[in-house]
């Protein structure tokens, strides 16, 4: 039997009896993410590969891509009654929608539109990540709203436009999966409370900066590769550069991925609340972990809305031994 998220929210998500404007957020988030993921699927055909000759908030190129799957996101969001506002990792600030002032927008949404946008070009897996959570001022949107930490998300999740398009998300009670049907245009439960296994021998990290990772990381990079049979040793080495396709694999398969602090970035690369907070909260779910490197990322208390913080998560037992490093 097909399941449709409509279906299985419908059955299986208590938490929307009180969180009703939830619904329809999802709702606007899969309007978008089926126009992304089919534009994605023919983006060579329609001149839209390529950079959109601007530099994000980051000093980062922005491609076209990025530019349109953040425009569509807020374009749907925005027509919820129930959203007052987003903030992207593309935009400088956070958006405060008109209706913010009604009583019933009482969520906000984060997003990075595109991740991996360097893979766009190449056909490589990119995807949406998003959090949902209950904005905590009345009448105008403060960004304080947008600087909760990870633990008060009230739903997150990602879509990944690989060979399939598939959407992960959480709402507290486990990590489900729903694979978009293309002819249909309809995303179906393919995956119900996602479990990663506790160890599986996977090292998801980027050997090119390992000149400029700490020892604690070099020294775990050199047990994953030891030759040690007993733990299934050496390590599979998988690393697209691609956060929502690592993360998606190793979600399902097992393994660790690391984007550590390096000596030219403390604060590693990946951004709190765009990336590792919504990855960190589906991982939970799925029964893995996730650090900083000493602390659990969805207690760190954002300052700033671009903020980057060092991170590793996955398997459970990987994460435990890789801060047994630190
Ligand atoms: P982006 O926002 O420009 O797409 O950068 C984020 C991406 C992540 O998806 C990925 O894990 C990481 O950057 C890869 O970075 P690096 O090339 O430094 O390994």
């Amino acid at each position: 039997m097909k399941i449709t998220l409509d279906n299985f929210f419908n059955e299986k998500e208590s938490i929307l009896a009180s969180e009703k404007g939830l619904k329809e957020i999802y709702e606007k988030l899969e309007e978008a993410t089926k126009k992304i993921s089919n534009v994605v699927n023919h983006a060579a055909l329609v001149g839209i590969l390529g950079k959109a000759d601007k530099e994000n908030i980051q000093g980062e190129e922005v491609m076209k891509l990025d530019e349109l799957s953040n425009d569509w996101l807020i374009e749907s969001l925005k027509s919820s009654k129930y959203c007052a506002g987003v903030a992207s990792e593309e935009m400088e600030t956070f958006i405060a929608f008109d209706q913010s002032d009604n009583d019933e927008a009482q969520y906000i949404v984060l997003f990075d539109p595109l991740d991996g946008s360097s893979n766009i070009d190449t056909c490589s897996a990119i995807g949406t990540i998003f959090s949902i959570y209950k904005r905590i001022s009345k009448g105008k949107l403060e960004l304080a709203d947008f600087l909760q930490k990870g633990n008060d998300i009230l739903s997150a999740g990602y879509v990944i436009y690989g060979s399939s398009t598939i959407l992960v998300y959480s709402m507290g009670n486990g990590s489900h999966a729903f694979t978009l049907d293309q002819k249909e245009n309809e995303y179906l439960l393919s995956h119900e409370h996602i479990q990663t296994p506790a160890y599986t021998p996977i090292l998801s990290i980027n050997f090119g900066y390992y000149n400029i990772y700490e020892k604690s990381v070099i020294d775990f990079c050199h047990w994953c590769l030891d030759a040690d049979k007993s733990s299934k040793h050496p390590f599979t080495q998988r690393y697209i550069g691609s956060m929502v396709a690592d993360i998606h694999r190793n979600l399902l398969k097992g393994g660790i991925f690391i984007y550590p602090a390096t000596t030219e970035s403390p604060n590693g690369k990946l951004r709190l609340q765009y990336e590792c907070n919504p990855l960190s909260f589906i991982q939970k779910q799925a029964g893995g972990k996730y650090t900083n490197g000493s602390h659990d990322i969805l207690e760190i208390e954002p300052t700033e809305l671009h903020q980057r913080v060092p991170i590793a998560l996955g398997s459970s037992d990987l994460v435990d031994k890789y801060i047994s490093f630190k």
